[in-house]
């Protein structure tokens, strides 16, 4: 009987024991590719938010970069100006995109020169603790706040 009971438990965490890691999915990561001896770079990517409950980015880890750290732009005297934040929050059943221009993942400090289609690894650090791993392709990214497209968009 005993066994009988844990053996239909084990059943039952295979069926509805969703592994931590689950509830965070991360969508379309990417390091921002740039020209060799330049020492800075950014990541984008979505978070994506399964669970009920909210998670809360804290930390991001990569070995690329001696610092890694969250940043968002803000407009200060008519400006876009990046800013270092804390965390991210990413309300349950949500997602947040980290795109440029917006929130992003600065790496400060790259420790080799970057080349187009190689994966870097990121390591995303919540406030509970949990990590997860991601990996992602360095890419050609635009700049959406460049001041030609504010030129444009300026009536
Ligand atoms: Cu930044």
């Amino acid at each position: 009987m005993t066994k009988t009971i844990s053996v239909l438990l084990a059943v039952l965490a295979g069926i509805f024991g969703v592994p931590a890691w689950a509830q965070m999915q991360v969508h379309d990561p990417m390091v921002r590719m740039v020209p060799p001896g330049q020492p800075i770079s950014a990541a984008f990517m979505i978070l994506h938010n399964h669970g009920m409950e909210e998670k809360i980015l804290v930390k991001v880890h990569s070995d690329l970069a001696s610092a890694v750290e969250l940043h968002n732009h803000i407009m200060a005297d008519g400006m876009m100006k990046m800013r270092r934040i804390d965390s991210v929050v990413i309300p349950g059943h949500s997602q947040v995109e980290l795109k440029p221009g917006g929130l992003h993942i600065m790496l400060i400090g790259l420790s080799r020169n970057l080349q187009v289609g190689e994966q870097v690894s990121i390591e995303l650090e919540f406030a509970d603790s949990e990590r997860l791993a991601v990996t992602a392709p360095v890419q050609m990214v635009k700049e959406r706040h460049s001041h030609s497209d504010h030129t444009k968009h300026t009536d």
